[in-house]
């Protein structure tokens, strides 16, 4: 057992105040005086009115409603900016990092972060922005982009950042779901030395919206677009004009602060809103727990600002704390695999926090990739966005981490807004595999199918059982689908869709989704988006898609499809099927795995038996592990599809 224990470094535990003693002090008192210890950490923020109350949440049917910092007032630009400026104007804000290695780099003060912001806000002030109004962002990692949500922040306007390997269709979804009138783009983005035409997406989006009244584009590569006159403006001929000082806007700290489109188990994307205060302290408090940021440090999240990571630990976390952020254009593993360590050492970052699917698809690689790089700037490993398998992480900790950085390994969700279960540097003892710890306030729980909490160590569905600051609000635009969503399956509690294994220390090991969500190279992808794409192809009758184990995505897709009574199977189609999905929704939906199945196995209610699905993808195809079919409309189905089962 005491080899799976990594007990916190001694220079860890010398070198910051968060001790064991003073994590578990703090937990059990953000559970015992919620009220008292949330208002004292409200102070980290710089309020216009500081509130009055914390936590007026209930998960309660009938006074349902989640609401943090109510009569407070603030803004989160002005948090993550200008309060900076009196003692740091000239610190770095932000570092940008090319695509291309060959490149330069660019640097922003806060001073010119200020300055960026503001013209910025302006710019979107004049295309008719206000305060409400819902703006999209479809933008490739470059600076712009985080100005682009602190700008609509700054006015109040809520963002709603679409990932750039979104297609057309998938961001027409999203523009029109929460009705956006402004969408910022680049004219094309950059990754891996490959271009993405991010402005022809828009284009093509646009023709199916008819909210979206100015497209503000950003000149990023120079590369041909077309601009419509009227609708579209140049963001470098905008901020010429307008001025660099734009007051922020005071915001109620209820107020929306973005929206983010993410997968459930249902075919359409939920748009989870969060609001100011609640939101911004969240994330501030555990950037600082989890990553212990000290002046100077340069720290590195190479997420996507595309998802709910790059939202609360590239732009909002750290800067709220005054750090100096390091924002990546490309791909971890090029133009070599050694790219992601080659800028952590340009850099001197203090920190790396990546996904376990880069570091298995790194790990492959050998390890000279990684020994040949000066690492000795990096203190800290974080990880998120799926379960890391304790090979990653031994590989992670020993070979990049030299045996002396904790890995800091987040659990949590774009619903929960930041980390919720996760160790921090200097307090927490790791093992490898498990997130292991609450962060304050967090009051998991471990239930049973039937709700039944169980005790001490056990394995189930994790619940939470109260409300957090970051938790999200609603869904926009459909407050029921919220509550039915997360709060009827085990009622007064949130409901994660994951299942966890609490050991006998009370450490937390997530188990995975217990839902019809899989999990592709830590993107969420719901299996109900992919059935949808495919059974709108014209060759397709009816379609299930499930999870299969791939060594390097975690998890892969694998698809079986039912044409028409008329179509017959062939390689070509197969491939037609691939690409489709592709189209559709983007690459990261492309299924790894399509079988044709002349039927699939549904009950005599007609219910798809999935269980069935997910042994055949994973190749358990015994009686004993397909189960019980007896339940089966017509039980011959499982013969066919274990005989042409793919792979
Ligand atoms: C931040 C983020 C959320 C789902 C979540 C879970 C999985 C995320 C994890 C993890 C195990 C971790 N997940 N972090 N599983 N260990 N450290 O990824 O948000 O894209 O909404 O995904 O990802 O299954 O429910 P999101």
């Amino acid at each position: 057992m005491s080899e799976n224990l990594f007990p916190v470094p001694a220079e860890w535990s010398s070198g910051t105040s968060m001790t064991k003693n003073r994590r578990a002090a703090d937990h059990a008192r953000s559970l015992d005086d919620g009220e008292g210890y949330w208002l004292e950490q409200a102070r980290r923020l710089d309020w216009v009115t500081p509130p009055s109350r914390a936590n007026e949440s209930s998960f309660a049917e009938g006074d349902f409603g989640i609401k943090w910092f109510a009569d407070g007032v603030l803004n989160v630009s002005a948090n993550c900016i200008d309060r900076h400026l009196a003692t740091r104007a000239d610190d770095v804000a932000i570092i940008w990092e090319p695509d291309d290695p060959s490149e330069t780099p660019r640097i922003f003060t806060y001073r010119e972060l200020h300055e960026n912001v503001c013209r910025f806000a302006n710019v979107l002030k004049g295309a008719g922005a206000k305060k409400g109004d819902r703006v999209t962002v479809y933008m490739p990692m470059i600076p712009e982009a985080a100005f682009a949500l602190l700008a609509c922040a700054r006015i109040g306007a809520i963002h709603s950042v679409v990932f750039g390997g979104f297609s057309p269709e998938a961001l027409a979804g999203r523009i029109t779901d929460c009705d956006s009138n402004i969408v910022i783009t680049a004219d094309e983005g950059r990754r891996g030395g490959k271009k993405v035409p991010l402005k022809t997406n828009v284009d093509e989006a646009l023709k199916h919206c008819n909210s979206v009244r100015k497209v503000i584009v950003v000149k990023a590569t120079g590369g041909a677009i077309a601009m419509e006159p009227g609708r579209d403006l140049w963001l470098d001929e905008e901020t010429a004009k307008v001025s660099s000082e734009c007051p922020a806007e005071p915001m109620s700290a209820e107020d929306p602060l973005f929206i983010l489109y993410t997968s459930g188990s249902t075919g359409k994307p939920k748009g989870v809103l969060h609001t100011t205060g609640g939101y911004l302290l969240w994330a501030s408090l555990t950037h600082e727990l989890c990553f212990d940021y000290r002046p100077g440090d340069v720290y590195w999240c190479a997420a996507d600002i595309g998802w709910v990571t790059g939202h609360s630990y590239i732009v909002y976390g750290p800067l709220a704390n005054g750090a100096t952020t390091l924002m990546y254009e490309g791909l971890p593993n090029w133009p070599t695999p050694s790219r992601i360590w080659q800028v952590a050492e340009r850099h001197k970052a203090h920190t790396v926090f990546t996904a376990p699917t880069v570091l298995r698809a790194l790990m492959k690689e050998g390890d000279d990739f990684v020994t040949s790089v000066d690492r000795s700037s990096i203190r800290l490993l974080g990880t998120v966005g799926e379960p890391i398998n304790p090979e990653a992480w031994r590989w992670y900790h020993s070979v990049v981490g030299e045996g002396r950085c904790p890995i800091i390994d987040t659990w949590w969700q774009t619903e929960t807004g930041a980390a919720m279960i996760a160790p921090m540097p200097g307090a927490t003892d790791l093992k490898p595999g498990s997130a292991t710890l609450p962060m304050p306030g967090v009051e998991p729980q471990i239930v049973d199918g039937d709700g039944k909490i169980l005790d001490g160590a056990c394995e189930g569905n994790l619940v939470i059982a109260r409300s957090w600051p970051g938790q999200m609000r609603t869904v926009y635009g459909d407050h029921d689908r919220f509550f039915q969503t997360y709060f009827s399956t085990f009622p007064g509690k949130y409901t994660t869709g994951d299942g966890a294994r609490r050991d006998a220390d009370g450490y937390y090991w997530i188990t995975g989704r217990v839902d019809d969500v899989i999990n592709v190279s830590g993107h969420r992808m719901g299996t109900a988006e992919v059935e949808s794409a495919l059974v709108l192809h014209e060759t397709v009758a009816e379609a299930a898609v499930v999870g299969m184990p791939h060594d390097i995505k975690g998890q892969g897709i694998y698809a079986y499809v039912t044409l028409n009574a008329n179509e017959e199977p062939s390689e070509e189609l197969r491939k037609a099927l691939i690409k489709w999905v592709r189209t559709e929704i983007g690459p990261i939906a492309t299924p790894d795995v399509v079988q044709f199945a002349p039927g699939l196995p549904k009950t005599r209610s007609g219910k798809i038996m999935r269980r069935i699905l997910r042994k055949i993808a994973e190749g358990e195809v015994s009686p004993q592990a397909l189960g019980d079919t007896s339940t089966l409309a017509d039980p011959s189905v499982v013969d066919n599809l274990v005989a042409n089962r793919v792979g």
